[in-house]
């Protein structure tokens, strides 16, 4: 049995079942001036510290052939599935739907909408559109994980205590074993990313793991990678 150091104690990886990377809404939205993020009223700047560690994990995940879903947070151009709550919400001078900086405000196809071109999704890799906070909500995920037999995920992406945090709580009241990548997450504030890492290992690891992109590698390269002997595609 491979285990990767971690808190609150060691999170082993699978022998026959398979472990996926899922990144959350690197999206330009959330990431840079002119979006939903900025709109909000955040310094979107703060969430660029993650973009190279995020990377080399990507590409470790890629190395191995792992499957790597990415998500974006954006609705339909008519808002037929954004509920008016979520509109309304925040109470700013913009918001969804509205034009921003970098096209209509967290709508699917808009500029603003694409992932950052350092993350963006390589061909074989899923991209999976979401209306809600958590990726399982109104999306197929769940039915693609279960297809590809997986039941391990490392989760990272933005921000800690919204998306991230609410997608690895679906994720774990359906069963899956979650990761949170310490250093390949990011909020907009501080506090609160410590806070969610803190919470979600407490308990016993109440909600799942933590720990750091290196600390993940180093399990990986030492991982008989199941995927990898059943000769899938790197
Ligand atoms: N506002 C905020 O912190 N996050 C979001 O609205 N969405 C995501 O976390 N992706």
């Amino acid at each position: 049995m491979t285990s990767i150091t971690a808190q609150p104690y060691e999170y082993e990886l699978p022998e026959s079942s398979q472990l996926a990377l899922i990144v959350i809404d690197m999206q330009r939205d959330f990431m840079e001036p002119g979006g939903f993020g900025d709109a909000l009223g955040n310094d979107v700047q703060r969430l660029q510290a993650i973009v190279p560690t995020l990377k080399q994990l990507l590409e470790g995940c890629r190395a191995l052939g792992l499957p790597i879903f990415h998500t974006v947070e954006g609705h339909q151009p008519d808002l037929s599935d954004c509920p008016p709550a979520k509109r309304l919400r925040g109470r700013g001078s913009l918001t969804i739907g509205d034009q921003g900086g970098m096209g209509r405000i967290l709508i699917l196809g808009e500029p603003g909408n694409s992932i950052i071109p350092e993350l963006a999704p390589l061909p074989g890799e899923t991209l999976i559109p979401k209306p809600g906070k958590g990726a399982f909500y109104n999306t197929n995920l769940e039915a693609l994980l279960k297809a590809q037999n997986i039941t391990h995920l490392l989760i990272t992406g933005v921000t800690t205590e919204v998306c991230v945090q609410t997608t690895m709580r679906e994720a774990n009241d359906r069963g899956y074993e979650c990761l949170m990548v310490e250093d390949a997450t990011e909020s907009y504030f501080p506090e609160f990313k410590q806070a969610t890492l803190e919470m979600v290992r407490a308990q016993g690891g109440i909600v799942g793991w933590t720990a750091t992109t290196e600390q993940i590698l180093q399990g990986l390269n030492q991982w008989k990678c199941p995927q990898v002997a059943a000769g899938s595609p790197s």
